[in-house]
């Protein structure tokens, strides 16, 4: 098959001033920012599913995507061409990685051994298009929830014969991200969760999601497959109640049951305002328990209530992000994974391009305003201030385990009254501006 996004040149870096939509104002690769360049920190990756395989369907209409590529009636034929189609947009885009599930690249078969056989064709063509290309794999994972056997869920299933099933996915799915060089694997967690407590063995089910994923750390060691495991959290869609709910909830859960050393966390924009909490509260607190090992950048919208998977173009957050991301130290070996959809109105196969543009360039033009905001110390050197009671006297003796109820209520009966400072909330807001406006 010939060119396949016919008429769309490599988009390039143009600049600010370039008023070219199929040109990038801020993102440009080379150029460092810090120690690493642009390239380094964003790490971008395509996500299979929204960009080759979506079509734009929701509950009330068909799917209104048109998809040169999707050509014939063989599902096996029409996986062949979508591998082209991803390359030369990946390629025409100059993202590095991309993601997918395992029966996004390759179709089911009619027995699980012919799934199977579907995925290794596809995925000896995958490896021909890496090596040919240099494009990497961000992650791979299985899809247990769009099936209707993952009705009840996968490792939460009340079903053995269903966790079993999702046992042997997982297995063949860390095999094909091994064999692709994939730098992460990621678990989210589908159906993994309840719509009713009436008919639910929530203990059971817990207890069960944890064997699984550690069969899933056993097995990894077994193959020697070193990428680094990552969970999703989400508060709820498609149950009522994931378990996977939050940073915190997922964070418990892994220590319960001793995995804490075997899971970073793939931090999903959407989710995190789903949970109710803003995107750069999940990056912080993954961050501060050092698990913070890939995102999902997308966004939501704050008058629907569901995960609507939107191209992040909010520069006031994905600089709150990437402000995060640098304070990590980077996201490596995780990346900058557009878990996002283009609206069902933007059908057109040029609007997958100005979509990832959009969401690249919002991310690189966050990148520098966050690392501007480091560099200057602006939040840095207030928060330092703010805490400053806690670097002599008492405070001192507080944070150095010095002290306990009985001297600190000594301390305070002798004090006569006690001065607190202004937050400066909306300064600091009104500086954050500046610096968003000004660059
Ligand atoms: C769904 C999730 C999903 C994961 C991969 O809400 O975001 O797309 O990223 O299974
Ligand atoms: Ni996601
Ligand atoms: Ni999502």
């Amino acid at each position: 098959m010939g060119e396949i996004f016919k008429g769309i040149a490599k988009v390039k870096y143009e600049g600010a001033g370039s008023d070219n939509p199929l040109g990038f104002n801020y993102y440009n690769p080379e150029e460092m920012i810090g120690e690493q360049t642009m390239e380094e920190h964003c790490r971008f990756s395509m996500a299979y599913w929204h960009t080759i395989i979506g079509q734009g369907v929701d509950m009330f209409g068909a799917g209104t995507a048109l998809h040169p590529w999707e050509i014939g009636t063989d599902p096996m034929e029409i996986a062949r061409v979508r591998v082209e189609a991803a390359f030369e947009f990946m390629q025409k885009l100059n993202i590095p990685f991309f993601c997918f599930h395992d029966i996004d690249v390759a179709p089911e078969g009619r027995s699980l051994q012919e799934t199977f056989d579907n995925l290794d064709t596809i995925v000896a063509l995958l490896k021909e298009k890496m090596e040919e290309t240099g494009i990497k794999l961000l992650w791979g994972t299985a899809n247990l929830f769009g099936h209707p056997r993952f009705v009840h869920g996968a490792a939460t299933a009340p079903n053995a014969d269903v966790f079993a099933y999702a046992a042997a996915r997982v297995k063949k799915a860390l095999e094909v991200t091994k064999e692709l060089g994939g730098e992460n694997y990621v678990f989210w967690g589908g159906r993994e969760g309840y719509d009713t407590l009436l008919n639910t063995d929530m203990g059971l089910e817990l207890d069960n999601l944890a064997r699984f994923l550690q069969m899933a750390v056993d097995y990894a060691k077994a193959i020697g497959f070193t990428g680094q495991f990552l969970i999703e959290p989400k508060p709820k869609e498609p149950t009522k109640h994931q378990y996977d709910f939050d940073v915190a909830t997922v964070l418990s859960f892994l220590k319960r049951y001793g995995l804490e050393d075997h899971f970073k966390m793939n931090i999903e924009a959407n989710h995190a305002t789903l949970a109710y909490h803003s995107f750069q509260h999940e990056l912080y607190l993954a961050r501060v328990h050092g698990v913070l090992g890939s995102v999902d950048a997308n966004q939501g919208d704050f008058l629907l209530g569901w995960d609507t998977d939107q191209f992040p173009t909010n520069i006031y957050a994905t600089t709150l992000a990437m402000y995060e991301v640098l304070k990590n130290g980077g996201l490596a070996p995780g990346g900058l994974n557009f878990d996002a959809k283009v609206r069902r109105g933007s059908f057109e196969p040029v609007d997958l391009f100005y979509a990832h543009i959009a969401g690249i360039d919002a991310f690189a033009r966050g990148l520098k305003v966050a690392d501007k905001l480091l560099r200057d110390q602006v939040l840095e050197s207030f928060i330092k201030e703010r805490y400053s009671s806690y670097q002599q006297g008492i405070g001192y003796d507080i944070v150095n385990n010095k002290v306990g109820f009985k001297e600190l209520a000594d301390y305070a009966l002798k004090q006569e009254q006690i001065s607190n400072r202004s937050g400066r909330q909306e300064m600091l807001e009104h500086i954050l501006n500046r610096y968003l406006l000004e660059g």
